[in-house]
């Protein structure tokens, strides 16, 4: 087991064992199946860990219960203050724990480190916000009253998240909703549970520190813990980041109990490159966009849209970039490595499947294509041509390094070819041209919830909302004002008068 290997040690260093227990409902323990955790780029097992079931989950659903009432009376800065304490935690762990989401996960190390670093941002963010998310006086019409508006909390929390973001999607859901009052109870991928664990240890120890309750709670499992957490009425909000498919099934489940839901789903992102772009930096863009993460982000570019003057040349360039990464495959671990491997096999098989598809219907593989020979799993990245712009295997999101190609007439097809798509997450379009500019960001112009301007699709920073239109589901995590999902709204209408005046001026006697 890696965990054994001295070229690992930062695993112990994080309070990792050989076999881990995957629950934390204020003790660490575990009554679920054992599973082993791989690493993507080896297929070596990491180490062990003792899931959760669904007993375990009703314990963690009930200690959070107990520990929500005495969070939600402490004044607000003072939870922010405790959120200030996890970042600067997180500060201590970044490499480490970055390192973790690296080899558990298969993203590289820069970018397993950069996740970190969303959490540690989403930390002081939210610091702020506990002294800032204030309500409102508002004008009455009746004489000696005013309507008051409060946010007040939920209750639990309950955050699902992806093997794609082990660690920043917890992050930006959990400082949030702490700082605002809530407590959470996380199930993390099955996949990646050594982050979870990791993470958990990390922020507990705070809470510790601290005496405080446990706040956080985490029960690792399967779909049988999945679905007993979004169908469980007590877990006032669900916030759900995966598929389209499965996220849809969460969204029925959740509505059933008129439970409140954040839905970050699939993304089917187009990056347009007009004939007056910045041609090196929409280059870069584009190699980022469609490469990084090894194609595995909800933000990847999955479509490019090249007008028709720069199309060839562009290609070319591309293809040129895409050969020139083949010297920095590697372990996601190796800082020399650009480019990693898939997160497991049934992503692999999504890419075979895909890519046969794709010459099926006509495409023309213009570089990739293939499953590398090595161990783990490796796959080219590949760039597909000559298919329809609405082609079947176009309108749907395939989570691998495949990116279409197509060849736009003007600005005016390529915003109709980015809105085509049932997904509605992220976007960019490279032009110098202001009309262009405010074409694509006002009604006429992209329908995503992401719509960036010379710059990649994917890569957002917390400090703008997170999230997207359509079948990406609608939610919004992390900065503006999202925090407002993790809140409920009480209107107060305050009479401070003698009488009681009826609104609308209705006499009722
Ligand atoms: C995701 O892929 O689930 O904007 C989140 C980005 C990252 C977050 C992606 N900040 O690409």
């Amino acid at each position: 087991y890696l965990i054994d290997d001295p070229n690992f040690s930062f695993l112990k260093e994080l309070g990792l064992e050989r076999v881990n227990k995957g629950v934390y409902n204020g003790e660490w323990c575990g009554s679920g199946e054992l599973s082993k955790s791989i690493d993507p780029a080896t297929n070596e097992v990491i180490a062990e860990v003792q899931n959760g079931s669904v007993d375990d989950l009703e314990s963690c659903i009930k200690t959070a219960e107990d520990a929500y009432k005495h969070w939600r009376n402490m004044p607000a800065p003072f939870r922010g203050e405790i959120v200030r304490q996890i970042g600067d935690e997180l500060r201590k762990y970044r490499e480490p724990l970055g390192k973790l989401v690296s080899l558990e996960m298969g993203k590289i190390q820069a970018e397993g480190i950069g996740e970190v670093q969303e959490f540690i941002d989403i930390c002081d963010y939210a610091t702020g916000l506990s002294r800032m998310f204030a309500g409102q006086i508002l004008p009455s019409e009746r004489n000696q009253h005013v309507i008051i508006e409060k946010w007040n909390p939920l209750g639990i929390v309950g955050i699902i998240s992806a093997f794609n973001f082990p660690n920043a999607v917890f992050g930006w859901n959990a400082a949030i909703a702490l700082a605002v009052g809530n407590v959470s109870l996380w199930k993390g991928a099955p996949s990646t549970p050594l982050v979870s664990i990791a993470t958990t240890k990390i922020v507990t120890e705070v809470l510790k520190r601290n005496n405080l309750p446990p706040t956080i709670t985490l029960c690792q499992g399967g779909t049988e813990v999945g679905k007993k957490l979004v169908a469980d009425k007590r877990v006032k909000l669900v916030s759900f980041t995966g598929s389209s498919k499965v996220g849809q099934e969460v969204g029925v489940e959740v509505q059933k109990r008129f439970g409140k839901l954040i839905l970050e789903l699939g993304g089917n992102n187009a990056l347009i490159i007009n004939d007056d772009a910045d041609f090196d930096m929409a280059l870069d863009a584009a190699f980022f966009g469609c490469i990084g993460t090894a194609g595995q982000r909800c933000t990847t570019t999955r479509r490019l849209i090249i007008h028709e003057k720069l199309y060839d040349a562009f290609l070319q360039k591309l293809i040129a970039r895409y050969k020139g990464l083949m010297k920095r495959v590697g372990h996601p671990l190796d800082s020399s490595t650009l480019y990693g491997p898939l997160h497991n096999q049934q992503a692999v098989d999504n890419y075979k499947a895909t890519i046969d598809e794709a010459v099926k219907l006509g495409g023309k593989i213009e570089v990739g294509g293939n499953v590398m020979e090595r161990p783990g799993f490796f796959v080219e990245p590949t760039i597909v041509t000559n298919l329809l712009h609405d082609s079947p295997i176009i309108m749907r999101e395939t989570f691998a390094p495949i990116v279409y190609v197509l060849k736009a007439k003007n600005l005016e097809q390529a915003i109709e070819w980015n809105n085509e798509v049932d997904q509605g997450l992220s976007s960019a379009l490279f032009t110098k041209n202001l009309g262009s500019t405010f074409k694509w960001i006002t009604e006429n112009g992209s329908d995503c919830g992401i719509v960036n301007i010379n710059t990649s699709p994917s890569g957002a920073e917390i400090g703008g909302a997170f999230g997207g239109e359509k079948h990406t589901g609608g939610g919004r995590e992390s900065g503006s004002d999202s925090w407002k999902q993790y809140c409920r709204r009480s209107t107060i209408t305050l009479n401070y008068s003698q009488q009681l005046p009826l609104a609308q001026g209705i006499i009722f006697e």
